[in-house]
């Protein structure tokens, strides 16, 4: 169930929602709030258990209500992007996380500062060390490629910085600014463009499409360790 417009508001924004943020009644309810483009308030019931490696992938989106303001517009502008296109009207999740050669090199910081400085909005965040049942799932699509084991080994070496980014078009945006999967066709400028030179140690992975995005968050993350807030910044990225 998804109840939509309890606040509508203009020019404070802040005030508003850090009040209805903290409520605990909200947490207690187990709703979680956000904002669409248009700077409505949306309240989310989210009744479900989040987070399981062992969940099909069916039962982890079971509740995961499509946003009904996706519907609403018309006449969407879209960006073509090679194999996604980026919504300019879609507040979107992304589930981005430092492999572990990002952590072992000592790159978090600069791999966080590139989102930040985007303008995305950090839900999420955490140090840790990946089960491999949970890589696994992560990665069930390429269970078939040769590269699988190895793939899981490198996941599972050492702890993952774990992040989860929302924003419009979040999730092509973030893939542009990751760059390629193999770091030496990838784009100067881009992460891996920038900081890697092999596919099997590329430092960062981005979900690939929206529907990839939740149900990434919601197995790498439990319900309470993704935080909605609203940035003091937010007035300054959106007209
Ligand atoms: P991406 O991470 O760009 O989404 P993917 O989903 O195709 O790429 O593959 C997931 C990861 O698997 C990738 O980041 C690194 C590894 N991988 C992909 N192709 C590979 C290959 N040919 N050899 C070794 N590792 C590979
Ligand atoms: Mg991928």
């Amino acid at each position: 169930m998804e109840m939509e417009a309890l606040a509508v508001f203009g020019g404070s924004p802040c005030a508003l929602s850090s009040s209805l943020l903290r409520s605990p009644t909200a947490d207690r309810n187990g709703c979680r709030l956000s904002y669409t483009s248009s700077h409505k308030l949306i309240l989310r019931t989210t009744h479900h258990n989040h987070l399981s490696a062992f969940q099909t992938q069916s039962h982890l989106f079971s509740n995961y209500p499509s946003r009904p303001h996706a519907h609403k517009n018309t006449h969407k502008s879209h960006i073509f992007l090679p194999h996604l296109v980026a919504s300019t009207e879609e507040v979107e999740e992304t589930y981005i996380m430092v492999k572990p050669d990002g952590v072992q090199r000592g790159l978090v910081g600069e791999i966080i500062s590139r989102f930040e400085k985007k303008g995305f909005k950090l839900t999420g965040l955490k140090l840790f060390q990946c089960p491999k049942e949970l890589a696994e799932e992560h990665y069930k699509d390429l269970k078939s490629k040769s590269f699988f084991t190895k793939l899981i080994d490198y996941i599972t070496s050492g702890p993952v910085v774990c992040m989860a980014w929302e924003g419009i078009g979040v999730v092509a945006s973030a893939r542009k600014l990751i760059g390629a999967t193999n770091p030496l066709q990838a784009e100067p400028g881009t992460i891996r463009g920038d900081l890697a030179v092999q596919t099997g140690r590329n430092v960062v992975h981005g979900s690939d499409s929206p529907e990839n995005g939740k149900r990434e968050i919601a197995l790498w993350f439990k319900e309470d360790e993704v935080c909605q807030w609203t940035p003091a910044q937010a007035p300054w990225l959106r007209e």
